[in-house]
Formats: C-alpha cells, structure tokens, sequence
C-alpha cells in the first residue's frame, strides 16, 4: 500500500511537472504504457489469490484512474497555455498608423504628364506613335531633311557630335526628332500618319534652354495632304491641350529646311497679375511650327513628290509645359529637387485621358 501511495505522489508531481505536451506524454507511458509501472501493476493481479485481488485491484484501479483524470487535467491546461502563447506572438497593433504607399507619395514629372497629354491627344485622332534612337547618323539627322552642308544647325556650337568612329563617321545627339519620320518614311509604305515624342539635345543654356529637351513632331504623308488639314489638326490639338472651346490661332510665314512652305503658330492669349489664359485676349504666344514637307525630303525618303504630299509640325514638350502649368524656369525641370517634383508633380493614377479631363 505504501508503495502504492509512493508512486501516486511520484507520478502526479511528475504530471505537474510537465512543461509541454511531448513531456506529459513521456510520463503517461511511463505509468499506463504497455510497459508502464501502473500496467505492469495490473497485469500482477491475475497471479493473486482472490482475496488478495479485490484489495489490490481496487487500490491500483483507483491509482490509475486518478493518474488518467491528472493525465487529462494536465494536458488540458498545457493546451490551452501553448494557446495563449500562440495568440500573445499573433497579436497585431490594430492602434499603430495604416503605411503610406508610394502611389500616395511619388509625383509624375511634368514632362511625363505633358507628353501622355500629347500622345493622347493625337493617338485619338487616328495617329502612331513612333520612337528612334537619341544617337543619330548626320544623314538622317540632317541630309535627308535638306539641310545644305553649311547651314548653321550643324556647326559645332549647335550640334552635339561624337568623335569620328573607325570608319570615320561622325555621330551626334539628334537635335530633333525629324530623324524618327525619316526613319519611318523610309521603313513604311503611305500613307502615315505619325508622332514622334522625344529627347533632343543642343548646345544652349538659360531660363529657357536646357541642353536636353523634349519635343513632340507629327507627319502626315498621304496623296491629298494639305494646309486646311495642317490647320484643322493643330487647331483640335491645342483645344484638347489648353483645354479651352475655341483657340484664335495666327500662322505666320517662316522658314525650315524641312518644309516648304514654312510657318510658325501663334495662339491668342491675356496675360494678367503673372497668370495666362489661353484662347482669348489681346497677346499672340508662339508655340510651334510647321509647314508642307519639301519635295526633297519626300524624294530623300523614298517618295515621289509628284504622287505624294506630306504636312508636318513640331513643338517643344518642356516650353508648352511651362506654359501650361505655369512653371518659370525650365532648368528646374532637371534639378531632381524632390520639392519642386511634390509641389509640380502629379499623382500617378491620375491619369490623363480625353473624356476625364486631361489635367485631371
Ligand atoms: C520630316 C519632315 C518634316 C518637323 C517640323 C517644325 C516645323 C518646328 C520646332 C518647334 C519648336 C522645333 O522645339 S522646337 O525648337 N520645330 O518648327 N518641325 S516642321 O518637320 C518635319 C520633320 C520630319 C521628315
């Protein structure tokens, strides 16, 4: 009986002492495994006398039903602390701040934003756009557009050139993007009718010059192209751009190598207290140029002049930008000042689209 008692007390310190399941398991088949102290107890009652039996039986019965019951109990509770613990590493903070997501806090640059206005505009009225490389051949940059050997463009003042390469030609950085029409006047059968908006560089640097700049050029070839359909297409463009009902448009006569005859476009507008307003008013504002292309340029590319007729403009992304969203110094536009990006900047969902308003 004794003995009894003494491993009773033995095995429920030993059930309390358990510090996770795999423990208490351990303890359990020590005393009610097959090989168990308390099996081994009640496999012995069967070599008993009867009398014996009864007296034994019932004492090692009532010790393996109290070590079951203490057995459970105990792993109920290590259940429910291993519970709790899972839980406490859960937790989250609900309290603590949502995170700012870069949609929030990045800007589209102006010039990102100015050239999807753009492509928009003259994608929905039927035209391509089209892209070439920043490093251009003289002859494409300059020959094939009917620029004379001398003209003043290609002077090394202008022009940005590369050190002559082993077969002696002398690459540049395109001065515009006149070499991406050409490139798509010599690859595609007419007619076309493509934009082209782009990186350009030139040798020049103040408050409205930058030595890299973007502009936009738009090309149509076709066998009736002329100056009403030149005009018309201009004039829906800036509508869309300045986002005005009507413009008062002025072409005045000038001269490019590229296109015969030549024009620059003014819009009208009203300067008051620093701000501008499109559309109306007693001032002119230039803001591009364009014209017939030369009958050389058609015959330079592959086309004969007297099947086919082309119009083309171009204008500069960063100067109608300026004017647009009123930004005064341009060199600002690639100073990476992360202030003037917050301040000037757009958000990036908010894209522009004809329907939406292009501005948003
Ligand atoms: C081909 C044929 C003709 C593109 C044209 C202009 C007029 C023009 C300036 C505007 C402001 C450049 O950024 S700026 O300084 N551009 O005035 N560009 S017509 O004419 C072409 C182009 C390619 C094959």
């Amino acid at each position: 009986m004794t003995d009894l008692l003494e491993l009773e007390s033995q095995t429920l310190a030993a059930i309390d002492g358990a510090g996770d399941e795999a423990a208490l398991e351990a303890v359990r088949v020590g005393a009610l495994g097959k090989k168990g102290v308390i099996s081994a107890l009640l496999a012995s009652l069967g070599k008993m006398s009867p009398d014996e039996r009864k007296i034994q039986g019932a004492a090692i019965n009532g010790l393996k039903d109290k070590v079951s019951e203490a057995l459970a109990a105990r792993k109920a509770a290590l259940k429910a602390k291993a519970r709790e613990a899972q839980l406490a590493a859960e937790a989250v903070d609900v309290t603590l701040p949502a995170r700012v997501s870069g949609l929030e806090t990045g800007r589209i640059h102006p010039i990102t934003q100015v050239t999807d206005e753009l492509t928009a505009i003259f994608v929905d009225m039927g035209f391509s756009i089209a892209e070439g490389p920043d490093i251009e051949s003289d002859d494409y940059n300059f020959t094939k557009l009917n620029f004379p050997p001398s003209h003043p463009a290609r002077d090394m003042h202008d022009t940005f050139f590369f050190p002559p390469d082993a077969s002696g030609e002398r690459k540049l950085l395109r001065t515009h993007t006149s070499p991406v029409q050409v490139r798509t006047m010599l690859a595609q059968k007419p007619p076309i009718r493509v934009v082209c908006p782009g990186r350009t560089y030139r040798s020049d640097a103040d408050q409205t010059h930058t030595p890299m700049f973007h502009q936009v050029e738009g090309l149509v070839i076709d066998r009736t192209a002329n100056l009403g359909q030149l005009k018309w297409v201009l004039e829906e463009f800036c509508k869309a751009f300045f986002e005005v009902p009507h413009v008062a448009m002025r072409f005045r006569p000038s001269f490019f190598p590229f296109t015969s005859p030549s024009m620059e476009v003014d819009i009208q507008c009203r300067r008051s207290g620093g701000e501008i307003r499109f559309g109306e008013g007693e001032d002119w504002l230039e803001i591009l140029g364009c014209g017939m292309v030369h009958a050389n340029v058609l015959r330079n590319c592959g086309l004969d002049p007297d099947v086919w007729q082309g119009y083309a403009w171009g204008l500069g992304i960063d100067r109608i930008a300026m004017l647009k969203y009123g930004m005064p110094d341009l060199r600002d536009f690639f100073e990476a000042d992360i202030r003037w990006l917050d301040h000037y900047g757009f958000r990036p969902l908010d894209l522009p689209t004809l329907a939406g308003g292009l501005s948003g």
